[in-house]
């Protein structure tokens, strides 16, 4: 049989350059003629794509499927084999990362612009992500990018598009488009890693006094949290909210954050939940925060961490080596060292984690900014996240007949132990491209003259002192393939052991965002007073310090910072 291919003559655009986590512009710019169809063939000239399966998913937001059906156009033209594509053009991220894995897939294509608003007036994202089932690395992005500045032209076959809402195999002129079940798999995956039986006994024996909730606000992990909670563990409806993935989230903005997530905190707080949590856009964010309780992604990784045995897979496979990425708080770091275990610090970004994991020395991970995930896949996990907490409750219940352990009884126990690191993320969004930068040169002036080494700062509000002991910008060496990222951020320490971080953010679909991580670490012994203070209040004078020794509110022209993830409410 022959096939009617045309190649398409094109321009190139400027700025298709994938950031953090894949390409994200508003919906309008990739709407423009030719924009999308040149990143997507710009992605097929990067990789080996004749006879290539690849798995097409994404998060269901405005403008997915009629991405879904330009990639089945160009990549059959560029000869892939096989499609596999999530019913309704829907597969979350973690959910796309073990299909990926499982079908042995050459790669994937994820429609989403994950915890960024969607709709006509809002983010669309395209990410690649690769074999392991990881997004693409960045020697792999730097080659999209190069394409996208020289393409002239993509092909396209011409074909009936496919019904993407009906299972099954489907012929598309020479290639061959599986449409699957979204979330089977995933649950399988679930369930081959946590003790069901367990979590779904104790969820049973405490109905009453241990409800759950969850919020999918409105982002693709409705459906697997349906079939989590409502289907396996038996849990009422009332359960789940918010779990109908629509394309423009309902207006909501599907970011597991206590300013993003209100639904879900005003829900916990009204109704005395002791257990909440909440997932992004594509699913691979979570937060966990019941009544009275909010756990930092920095310390809920460093928990799981530490309750690794109660999770069937850890307690079989070991734990192999933990990690997070820089700015996130050193918790995790402190379980490492107790344990044994051998623990890395990695750019931000879900895509450094995957070398380590390949290489079987990383087993649990996470970021500041509520990811948290391991290597049963190459992505980060927001379900996982909320399930392991679970499994970890139940599995500490079990020995507790009398009395029920909640969140903060594990948070109180995690600090007398290990001390607490107390953080916070200030982000200033779109601000002036040059106030950004400025302030970053600023910084590497300093790091240069050595201007800040030793200075004291005193905070105004509390009379407390901190002396400058190190100013860097942090690099790193993959230990795997020795690739080198430069610029990931500029750290500054202080004597007593606290740190303070600024970094441009790589996901904005423009302007520039700056990010601002502040971390003061109280060791074990200070005491429980000490230890269970609110974190606005034992990050108080730190963050004075560092607004004024960054001169951030003179550079950026802003007063107050867009979000304050962490401290507010609590
Ligand atoms: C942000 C977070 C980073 C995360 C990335 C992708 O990046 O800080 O930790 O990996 O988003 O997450 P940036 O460059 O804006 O700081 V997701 O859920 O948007 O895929
Ligand atoms: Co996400």
């Amino acid at each position: 049989m022959s096939f009617n291919i045309k190649e398409i003559p094109t321009n190139p655009f400027e700025g298709q350059k994938p950031g953090t986590s894949g390409l994200r512009k508003r919906v309008k710019v990739f709407q423009q003629e030719h924009y999308t169809e040149n990143f997507i063939q710009a992605i097929f000239d990067s990789i080996d794509v004749k006879n290539s399966t690849l798995v097409i998913g994404g998060d269901g937001r405005y403008f997915s499927p009629e991405t879904v059906q330009t990639i089945l156009k160009i990549g059959s033209a560029n000869g892939v084999g096989k499609f596999i594509v999530g019913k309704d053009s829907i597969l979350s991220t973690p959910a796309a990362s073990n299909i990926i894995r499982k079908y042995k897939a050459t790669g994937g294509i994820l429609l989403t612009a994950s915890h960024n608003p969607g709709g006509p007036n809002a983010d669309f994202g395209i990410k690649y992500n690769v074999s392991n089932g990881g997004p693409a690395p960045e020697n792999v992005t730097n080659q999209i990018y190069e394409k996208t500045k020289t393409i002239k032209s993509y092909k396209v076959i011409e074909a009936i598009p496919v019904d993407l809402s009906k299972i099954g195999e489907h012929t598309y002129g020479p290639s061959k488009v599986a449409v699957i079940d979204s979330v089977t798999d995933y649950i399988t995956l679930l369930e081959s890693i946590f003790d069901f039986p367990l979590i779904k006994k104790f969820l049973d024996e405490h109905e009453s006094d241990f409800p759950v909730l969850f919020d999918g606000l409105n982002g693709v992990t409705g459906p697997y949290a349906r079939a989590l909670f409502v289907n396996t563990f038996g849990l009422p409806e009332s359960s789940i909210q918010n779990c109908v993935p629509l394309p423009d989230f309902g207006g909501f903005h599907p970011d597991p954050n206590l300013t993003y997530a209100h639904t879900l905190v005003d829900a916990v707080e009204k109704n005395n939940i002791p257990f909440g949590a909440a997932s992004d856009g594509d699913g691979d964010r979570n937060m966990i925060y019941g009544k009275g309780a909010f756990v930092t992604p920095s310390d809920s990784v460093a928990i799981i961490a530490h309750w690794a045995d109660a999770i069937p897979y850890f307690k079989k496979g070991g734990v192999k080596g933990l990690a997070r990425s820089m700015p996130t708080s050193k918790a995790i770091d402190y379980v490492a060292k107790k344990k044994g275990f051998e623990y890395f610090e990695v750019p931000t970004g879900w895509k450094f984690f995957g070398n380590l994991m390949d290489a079987g020395r990383l087993s649990i991970c996470g970021e500041e900014s509520f990811g948290t995930g391991s290597d049963h896949i190459r992505e980060k996990d927001g379900l996982w996240a909320v399930i392991a907490w679970l499994n970890i409750i139940a599995s500490v219940n079990k020995d507790s007949p009398n009395k029920l352990i909640g969140i903060n009884d594990l948070l109180n126990e995690f600090y007398s132990i290990y001390g607490r690191s107390f953080f916070s993320r200030y982000d200033y969004e779109e601000v002036p491209s040059e106030g950004a930068n400025a302030l970053v040169a600023n910084l590497n002036e300093a790091l240069k003259t050595g201007s800040l080494d030793n200075t004291v700062y005193t905070a105004t509000s509390s009379s407390t002192s901190f002396t400058v002991s190190g100013l860097y910008d942090f690099e790193y060496k993959d230990p795997i393939d020795h690739s080198v990222s430069k610029n990931q951020g500029q750290v500054i320490t202080f004597t007593d052991g606290s740190r303070v971080v600024f970094r441009l953010s790589g996901t904005g679909s423009h302007g520039a965002t700056v990010r601002m991580y502040v971390e003061r670490y109280v060791a074990a012994d200070a005491g429980v007073a000490e230890l269970s203070k609110p974190a606005a209040e034992g990050l108080q004078s730190l963050i004075e310090v560092a607004l004024e020794l960054s001169k951030l509110k003179e550079f950026l022209g802003r007063e107050k910072p867009t979000v304050i993830t962490v401290m507010n409410g609590e």
